[in-house]
């Protein structure tokens, strides 16, 4: 490590402790800026990196609101608006029990590097609540939705901040949020991004992380004259992002063999295809229900529960060709990448934001895998709900054709931008040094632009 990364890295832990999601976010992108700070001293002289760790309004709020029981519950809401130098805050919402200010300070330093490198003018925000959507009824959802926008519209606007899906909350939860927005508001207008497609949503949106995370991984394939052809992937997670990763391996022929959830995974040996990946879609989007019913239904493949104590993922130790983590932060440890590499696995694209540990990360690189970071593979997303808010501002809507034309060739030029950023700075194929500075660079640029605020 550095002198300058660890001083930095001292000050950020002194100033904000038991953050450990966010510093390692912070690490991971101050070790590439390494590269950047030598060559570019008023970078430094300005304070940009440290101005960047710092978000410029964190809200957080209390969500009270009543079940049909007539039950009142309290959770917490929060919104990071973390960096608006090129564009107003973008990021999503994450419903899930584990969220925190680390993990959503974490995302929100991610997202504003994403962000920059799908080069639509957006900023940097993430926000969400500890409340688990889990097994709620459709009533319970709707009621914790209202309540949270009843707050968080104050907040937001179509050139201010807009939020998105994440973990826990896709086109249910978006429908509700963007409910009550309107209603308190008076207006309708593009405030958040996800949205149902006859009401100002996007053609393409619920595919793009996943496809786009694809679309990256072909890439980092074509530098080596290869294809997804006959690759047998690794897919964790069976949410909205892993389902359309499975779908657009499916059509450029290669097979996916895992899928998970918090309490399991199934393996597949014949592959998921599309008939059963509808099954999945079926069941985890309409029905709700939980992977280990993929192997009542699909006798031949294996449901095995994921022990907690365990300190590895089985699901990583089989033999295949390439990974797409899509589930969380931190599914793959040092132990697991190395059960990566030992089973042949020589691609890993991460559809999931930062799930592979430090340790993973080197590991990977050490051993010259193509290896996507997150705020490169995953930035489809985030590019098609840039896509969604130009249309709402147009107010038009573009064809599925060339929604999917535009993210194709987003993740094209992102990939490319990573390539040469590596290359410039002297660590070819190091798409992490690529991805840190090439969305570095932009916002940092424009920060210095504005003068110091
Ligand atoms: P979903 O809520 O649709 O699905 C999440 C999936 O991951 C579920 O299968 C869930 O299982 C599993 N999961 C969640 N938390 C954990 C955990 N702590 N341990 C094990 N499994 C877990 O979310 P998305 O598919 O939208 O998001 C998946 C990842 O992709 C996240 O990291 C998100 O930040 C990232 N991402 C999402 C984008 C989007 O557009 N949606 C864009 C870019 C990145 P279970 O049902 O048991 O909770
Ligand atoms: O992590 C991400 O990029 C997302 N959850 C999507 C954010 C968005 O605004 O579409």
């Amino acid at each position: 490590m550095s002198d300058y990364v660890k001083s930095l890295m001292q000050e950020v832990k002194a100033k904000h402790p038991g953050e450990p999601e966010f510093h390692q976010a912070v690490e991971e992108v101050a070790e590439s800026l390494t590269l950047v700070m030598e060559r570019h001293p008023e970078y430094r002289a300005a304070k940009v990196l440290e101005r960047i760790i710092e978000p410029e309004r964190i809200i957080m709020f209390r969500v009270p609101w009543i079940d049909e029981q007539g039950e009142v519950h309290i959770n917490i809401g929060y919104r990071i608006e973390m960096n608006s130098a090129i564009g107003p805050y973008k990021g999503g919402l994450r419903f899930h029990p584990s969220v925190n200010l680390s993990i959503l300070k974490f995302l929100a330093f991610e997202q504003v590097f994403k962000n920059s490198l799908t080069s639509l003018p957006m900023g940097g925000g993430k926000g969400g609540s500890d409340f688990d959507p889990k097994g709620k009824s459709d009533l319970k959802i709707m009621r914790f939705c209202q309540a949270f926008m009843s707050e968080l519209f104050r907040h937001i606007g179509p050139n201010t901040d807009v939020p998105a899906g994440d973990i826990g909350v896709g086109g249910r939860e978006i429908g509700y949020l963007f409910g009550q927005y309107k209603k308190l508001r008076n207006e309708f207008t593009g405030v958040l991004t996800g949205k149902g497609l006859n009401w100002g949503g996007s053609l393409i949106r619920p595919e793009a992380t996943g496809y786009g995370s694809v679309y990256f991984a072909s890439e980092m394939l074509a530098t080596r004259g290869d294809n997804l052809e006959g690759k047998v992937c690794l897919v964790s997670g069976s949410g909205n992002v892993a389902q359309y990763t499975v779908e657009k391996i499916n059509q450029l022929g290669g097979k996916v063999v895992t899928l998970s959830d918090s309490n399991g995974y199934i393996y597949d040996e014949e592959g998921i295809n599309d008939e059963k990946l509808k099954f999945v879609m079926e069941l985890k989007n309409v029905r709700r229900g939980r992977i280990k019913e993929y192997a009542d239904k699909y006798k031949n493949a294996v449901y095995t529960p994921v022990d907690p104590n365990l300190d590895y993922n089985p699901l990583w130790n089989h033999k295949a060709d390439c990974a797409f983590p899509s589930a969380t932060q931190n599914e793959i440890n040092e132990k697991d990448a190395q059960n990566l590499l030992n089973n042949g696995v020589f691609l890993v694209s991460e559809g999931a934001n930062m799930p592979t540990t430090l340790e993973g990360v080197k590991l990977f690189l050490d051993n010259n895998v193509l290896y996507g970071p997150a705020k490169a593979a995953n930035a489809g997303g985030v590019a098609v709900s840039g896509l969604e808010m130009a249309q709402n501002s147009m107010r038009y809507a573009w064809t599925r054709e060339e929604v999917d034309n535009k993210l194709r060739q987003i993740m094209k030029n992102i990939h490319k931008t990573c390539a040469d950023t590596a290359e410039r700075f002297g660590t070819p194929g190091n798409y992490v040094n690529g991805a840190n500075i090439g969305g570095f660079l932009k916002v940092a640029d424009a920060m210095l632009d504005q003068g110091i605020v």
